[in-house]
């Protein structure tokens, strides 16, 4: 027999168990755009303790509207092993360039993450970080809905040994490390320079180049990772998101292992 009393209860301590074990993490992920996502499932693949942290209640960032809202994006050829992993299908156009519908696109990557073993907290805003003898080491973070409402409501904190900015264009961890902790990030200006206009093939490149750690404990992906280093955008061809999430898991993989 169901009893509305016993539903209550298993949600809260089902919820209330993995919060607890997610205070504790190896990697927390800021963001579940597509690279953030990418990461955690490479992560999760790896035995590595990983947890996405998304403001918003449906995970998959940018994903979900394809171009202008019509639901197809564009990935090339160099990234197609990724969509495999995800089991996410797609369609040859021309020379290299393939298209996906991007419902299945996020929905596959969040499936595949969290199958993987990457833990979803939705709803959940990071709004600092923790910042211990010059070194990132967690997170600070709060409901959505407190955030929204401007609530006077102190926060929860994560630990963890790496943080990724997934944050995608703002670039939000990234911001707040260098004008709250006064870091200087390992780009030409010491700050977040700023994405640059749009050049697509550059753009893809640049993505997957500037992916990697900024800051003892703190490293940065997809666009985030453009945006904190001056890259040029790209538009709604999302190879290069995919792999910069595959590449900074590999990164963190091997910093973890020494
Ligand atoms: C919790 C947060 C916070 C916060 C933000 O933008 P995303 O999709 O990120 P990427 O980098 O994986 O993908 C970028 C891609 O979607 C895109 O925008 C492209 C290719 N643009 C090209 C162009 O030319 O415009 O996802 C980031 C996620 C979102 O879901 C946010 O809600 C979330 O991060 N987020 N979550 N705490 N402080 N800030």
């Amino acid at each position: 027999m169901f009893t509305e009393h016993a539903i209550s209860v298993a949600i809260v301590n089902s919820f209330s168990e993995k919060l607890i074990d997610g205070f504790d993490l190896d990697v927390a992920i800021v963001g579940a755009g597509p690279s953030g996502l990418v990461a955690a499932k490479y992560l999760a693949d790896a035995g590595v303790k990983t947890a996405l942290f998304e403001r918003k209640l449906a995970p998959g960032g940018g994903t979900w509207g394809g171009g202008m809202l019509f639901n197809e994006a564009v990935v090339q050829q160099e990234a197609l092993h990724i969509l495999d992993a995800f089991n996410i299908s797609y369609k040859e156009v021309k020379d290299g360039y393939y298209t996906l519908d991007t419902v299945e696109m996020a929905s596959g990557l969040i499936f595949g993450a969290m199958k993987a073993g990457a833990k979803m907290f939705n709803s959940v805003s990071v709004e600092d970080i923790v910042f211990k003898e010059n070194q990132v080491g967690g997170l600070v973070i709060n409901w959505t809905p407190v955030e929204r409402l401007g609530m006077h409501v102190d926060p929860l904190t994560v630990m963890a040994k790496a943080v990724i900015d997934g944050t995608g264009h703002p670039s939000e961890i990234m911001k707040l490390a260098s004008s709250k902790a006064g870091i200087k990030l390992d780009t030409e200006t010491g700050g977040v320079i700023g994405e640059k206009p749009m050049w697509a093939e550059t753009g893809e490149n640049q993505t997957v180049e500037s992916t990697r750690e900024y800051y003892p404990g703190l490293y940065a992906c997809g666009m985030s990772a453009s945006n904190v280093s001056g890259g040029y955008r790209m538009g709604p061809i999302f190879g290069g998101m995919l792999l910069s999430g595959e590449k900074i898991a590999e990164i963190i993989v091997n910093k973890l292992k020494k």
